[in-house]
């Protein structure tokens, strides 16, 4: 089989997964007496919401277990790793659904937000919150004997909390309808990328796998030195994330829709990105005024100017310097782990990395 087969296998058998857990949703709502006009609904929603994304952030829970075991996983092993991950990709759908009726937007992977949809309308909030709701739902069911199971709800209480800080913070830093770029910095762009997107995209899988492979909250090591495995791999994940998404952003400015397989439209969306915020931080007091007159416009020409303006602020090259200091250090970080039987391993992260490194779309 080539990689790209192998791939392809991996996502099917993943994909699978889902089937059973929407079956096993609509079965027990049906069994609370709930009428058919109503299951339907909820199917449809499952169906629309859940499946149709990139399905990165709930296969890393599969690929990490595995990495951490070292072989193969047995049925129960697969199933229980892919539920959590699956329980990510329905957190998602829950961010997601409600996300767009914030946002105001029209389209999500290619077909219309939920909310768009007629006959659903702000039925889509109730909807977001079912979807939130099935995943205490699916980890009461699978996970309630488990030692870990507090640690499990935590875990997803705690991320939703966070992402939901950061949402706030987008939401009044980048209204769509009103630029003001005093609003900008970078900080501030650090702020809201770690909190709305790589708590729940990045540590949240990994701390699931930590925890269904049983890994303890700290262990001692040989030499006596004492490892919080949860804290190593935040400290590696949260930077992780930035980076991804800062890389999201110059690729939105910097990548041709070929590549990209989308149009980029942050400048025209008044979007908080890194590569405006950089672009803050260089600009004299001329090229602030270009960037005020003319970011956040829905105007093509207006977008032109932007762009000539980050090309002669040499943000490519910045990108490229950043994205080198990064990987130097999280390469760094990674190094400094010290392998054990039953504790973390460098691959976990490096295989992370290298999905992510010099990416083009
Ligand atoms: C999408 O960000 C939003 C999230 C990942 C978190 C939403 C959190 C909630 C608590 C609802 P976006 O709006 O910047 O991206 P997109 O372009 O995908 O809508
Ligand atoms: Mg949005
Ligand atoms: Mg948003
Ligand atoms: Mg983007």
């Amino acid at each position: 089989m080539s990689s790209a087969d192998t791939k392809a296998a991996r996502r099917a058998k993943f994909e699978a997964v889902f089937e059973k857990i929407r079956d096993e949703l609509i079965e027990h709502f049906a069994a609370q007496g709930m009428p058919e006009e109503a299951i339907e609904w909820y199917r449809n929603s499952l169906n629309y919401n859940v499946p149709g994304g990139k399905l990165n952030r709930g296969m890393s829970v599969v690929d990490t277990v595995e990495i951490l075991k070292g072989e193969p996983l047995n049925e129960e092993e697969y199933f229980k790793a892919a539920l959590l991950g699956w329980c990510i990709e329905l957190l998602q759908a829950y961010f997601l659904v409600s996300d767009d009726i914030m946002d105001s937007s029209i389209t999500r992977r290619g077909q219309p937000c939920w909310y768009r949809l007629p006959e659903i309308n702000l039925i889509a909030i109730n909807d977001s919150f079912m979807l939130e709701g099935a995943i205490y739902h699916l980890l009461k069911v699978h996970f309630r004997s488990e030692p870990y199971y507090a640690d499990l709800l935590d875990l997803f209480h705690e991320t939703t909390y966070q992402t939901e800080m950061g949402q706030l913070v987008d939401l009044i830093t980048a209204p769509e309808d009103k630029v003001d770029l005093s609003k900008f910095s970078l900080e501030r762009h650090r702020l809201i990328v770690i909190y709305k997107t790589a708590f729940y995209s990045f540590y949240l899988p990994v701390a699931c796998a930590l925890l269904v492979s049983k890994i303890p909250y700290s262990y001692t090591l040989p030499s006596g030195a004492t490892v919080q495995p949860f804290d190593v791999s935040r400290s590696i994940l949260i930077p992780l994330g930035e980076y991804f998404q800062i890389q999201d952003d110059f690729l939105d400015f910097s990548g041709t829709p070929e590549q990209i397989g989308k149009i980029g439209t942050d400048i025209v969306d008044n979007k908080c990105s890194w590569v405006v915020n950089t672009a803050i931080r260089l600009a004299n007091p001329e090229q602030r005024k270009i960037l005020d007159e003319n970011y956040g416009r829905k105007d093509a020409e207006k977008e032109k100017v932007v762009k000539a303006l980050f090309e002669e602020l040499k943000i490519r090259d910045v990108y490229a310097e950043y994205e080198e200091k990064v990987v130097g250090e999280l390469r760094q970080k990674i190094d400094e782990i010290v392998e054990v039987p039953g504790g973390l391993k460098k691959e976990v992260f490096n295989s992370f990395l290298g999905k992510i490194y010099k990416r083009s779309k």
